[in-house]
């Protein structure tokens, strides 16, 4: 039982690592929507190499090493900046 929670522990560690978080944005328009954006995931302390698209309408952003960010963290933190999530995809 030990084991296979140590394995299990395992298994998300590496999960966590690979992780890309790709959320679709309603609303941006501009380059002040990209920084805006950008901004509020980096508070959340739980977002890195965040690449926010204006075309696509997407913000790219991998989880910081040992740490998980919700959907709702993210609803937030796009809220906080403005705009309203329509869709996440874990990668
Ligand atoms: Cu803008």
């Amino acid at each position: 039982m030990k084991i296979a929670v140590i394995l299990l522990g395992l298994c998300f560690s590496f999960a966590a690592l690979a992780k890309k978080i790709e959320v679709d944005v309603k609303g941006m328009s501009c380059g002040m929507c990209v920084s805006a954006i950008t901004k509020e995931l980096t508070a959340t302390e739980k977002a890195e190499q965040i690449k926010v698209n204006l075309d696509d309408k997407k913000a790219i952003f991998s989880e910081v090493k040992g740490k998980t960010i919700s959907d709702s963290e993210i609803k937030s933190a796009i809220k906080k900046a403005g705009y309203e999530v329509v869709g996440i995809k874990r990668k």
